[in-house]
């Protein structure tokens, strides 16, 4: 699944860059019985299959190595993934992504080898690897020059820089000026970088006013009290 994923774009030239590295283990080498069993009946019965401790055990110490990486399990019952949790990832040394199946990991993984569960969001998958692969996309990118000239992350939503802070991001036009009759904003086409600047905050909190009322909520948390 992932080897699709890393071979484009932004990813792939950050590995190539080695401004990531990416290793993918699978659990099955952490087996040593015949079937290459990972996942067993749950105790207490019930429907679905539960991921053994010992495989996990084994494949999570043996990557964390050194244990300056913070080991990660996706799962629906973890902190939301956001723009400031990735901020926060592309900050540590290294991630151990634990992606789970089934009807998730023993608990007892999660209690002795996670640092931090995080969910993509409050709705049921089949696995942990597409949240993996969200993750790591969300983050690489926030990799000092892992992004081209092309892209910023100064200011785009969600992002706690330059005053945009949390707020939905302004709309984008290109060439051509008028396609079909249909104009682009003459303050774009103006070269007044100040109204201009004007014209996309304002469009920005327009859109999070109508669309994201909860992330003005947020930012006035998160703002420094003015007199
Ligand atoms: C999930 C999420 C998620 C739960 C059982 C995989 C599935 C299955 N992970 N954000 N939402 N995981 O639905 O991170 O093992």
């Amino acid at each position: 699944m992932f080897r699709g994923v890393f071979e484009f774009g932004i990813i792939r030239r950050a590995a190539e860059a080695a401004l990531i590295e990416i290793a993918i283990h699978d659990l099955r080498d952490f087996t040593d019985d015949r079937h290459r069993q990972v996942d067993d009946q749950p105790f207490g019965g019930g429907a679905g299959m539960v991921m053994k401790p010992e495989p996990l055990f084994k494949a999570i110490e043996s990557v964390r190595g050194a244990g300056d990486k913070t080991v990660v399990l996706l799962s629906p019952q973890g902190r939301l993934f956001s723009q400031q949790v990735a901020e926060e990832f592309s900050r540590k040394p290294g991630l151990v992504l634990v992606c789970g199946r089934y009807e998730g990991v023993d608990e007892r993984v999660v209690e002795h080898l996670v640092d931090e569960e995080i969910s993509i969001g409050d709705y049921v998958l089949t696995g942990g690897e597409l949240p993996a692969m969200v993750v790591i996309d969300a983050v690489t990118r926030l990799i000092p020059g892992a992004l081209g000239c092309e892209q910023s992350t100064e200011r785009e939503s969600f992002s706690q820089g330059g005053g945009w802070t949390g707020m939905l991001d302004h709309p984008h036009y290109t060439r051509p000026a008028d396609y079909r009759g249909f104009k682009v904003p003459e303050v774009l086409l103006s070269g007044h970088h100040e109204e201009i600047e004007r014209w996309r905050r304002g469009k920005a909190l327009e859109k999070t006013m109508q669309r994201r009322p909860d992330l003005l909520a947020d930012r006035r948390h998160s703002e420094p009290e003015t007199d």
